[in-house]
């Protein structure tokens, strides 16, 4: 049991300045000289010690400095039962002694480089640090990275085997559910994407073509507009080149299969929309990938067709994708008034998308 109050000077420091208890009793009570009381109201001693209620602290009642106050001769008496109870509860905290405090860097450097796959939170709890600590370490960015030397967190006694053991056990039992999880929802999106290129409708009334399985991410933007103006599509990968004969089987069917308008993406030497348009006499609209060249050759091959084989050609990438769905609406709309409807409602709506002020 200590007779002392918990951080002295501190506390010393709040008597003086809240209290009118002498310098001696406070001495006393702070187990400090009196002259050093005396330097702390002069503004000597204890310069920058921010300080500490013993009230709050539980060392000290109000009516404990009352009585003091009133009396010189009456020593200050510290509250014993909070400060042994202090003391009881900082021993099961496990306190580490300051000269195995540096053994908290050098282990947790020891643990990043021995089971990576521990947290920082981990890390920190077996070696007594904090997370932020040890996720400095970790990115070499601790103020002393340059001096630490990895030690064993058993050998420095900061952690027992068996819980580093139970830590690395959890660590790897996480990283396997988020793989699983990764895994699943991974499945889902390719899931997703496969039904969505996939979808084929039998009354669909535009026929989207694209050269490779790469152009869906621009052409994915041209099959989401016509399916917000319930434009039924079909969607297919055929390459002009690659895969000729599937062109060949694609475009003889169109007709059959009620489709009114091809949109052709394609990229690079962009032959698809042309050789489309040069099977077909249903209207092409060619939509240029964008490429290496991003897209000006695309754009070119597709766009220069000599006179005599037509193909509306729309922009590169993203912005022509979405148009050439939106011309495909515009002259399905000649004929299908519920088509028609729609278009009408969705260009009302977007000049309110437009904001009047730049800023
Ligand atoms: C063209 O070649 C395709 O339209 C695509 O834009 C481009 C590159 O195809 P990948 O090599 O990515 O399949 O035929």
């Amino acid at each position: 049991m200590n007779d002392k109050p918990l951080m002295p000077k501190a506390t010393a420091v709040w008597l003086v300045e809240n209290t009118k208890i002498s310098f001696k009793q406070i001495a006393d009570f702070c187990a400090l000289h009196e002259l050093e009381v005396k330097g702390i109201a002069d503004g000597d001693v204890a310069k920058g010690i921010k300080a500490y209620n013993p009230i709050l602290a539980g060392q000290l009642t109000r009516e404990e400095i009352e009585e003091s106050s009133n009396d010189i001769n009456r020593p200050l008496a510290l509250n014993k039962k909070t400060l042994d109870i202090t003391t009881v509860k900082k021993k099961k905290l496990k306190y580490i002694p300051l000269s195995k405090r540096q053994d908290r860097p050098s282990s947790a450097l020891w643990l990043i480089k021995n089971y990576s796959q521990l947290s920082d939170g981990q890390i920190g709890k077996l070696v007594g640090s904090t997370k932020n600590t040890v996720s400095l370490i970790r990115k070499n960015t601790y103020w002393n990275s340059s001096n630490l030397v990895a030690k064993d967190p058993v050998v420095a006694n900061l952690s027992s085997q068996i819980d580093i053991k139970n830590a690395v056990e959890k660590a790897n039992r996480r990283i396997a559910r988020e793989k699983k999880e990764k895994i699943k929802k991974e499945k889902i999106k390719k899931e997703d994407w496969l039904k969505k290129l996939m979808k084929i409708n039998s009354f669909a009334l535009v026929g989207v073509i694209m050269g490779s399985k790469s152009d869906w991410k621009t052409m994915t933007h041209c099959c989401d507009t016509l399916q917000k103006f319930g434009v039924k599509y079909e969607v297919k990968v055929i390459s002009a080149h690659r895969t000729p004969n599937r062109l060949h089987k694609f475009l003889n069917q169109a007709k059959k299969n009620n489709i009114e308008i091809i949109i052709a993406g394609a990229g690079g030497a962009a032959h698809l929309a042309g050789v489309a348009a040069s099977l077909s006499t249903l209207p092409v609209l060619g939509v240029p990938i964008e490429s290496k060249l991003k897209g000006i050759d695309s754009l070119l091959s597709t766009v220069q067709m000599p006179s005599g084989i037509p193909v509306g050609t729309l922009a590169i990438g993203k912005a022509g994708a979405i148009n050439a769905a939106l011309l495909a609406i515009s002259i399905l709309s000649v004929r299908y008034n519920k088509i028609h409807k729609k278009l009408v409602n969705y260009r009302n709506n977007f000049e309110k998308k437009i904001p009047k002020n730049p800023y």
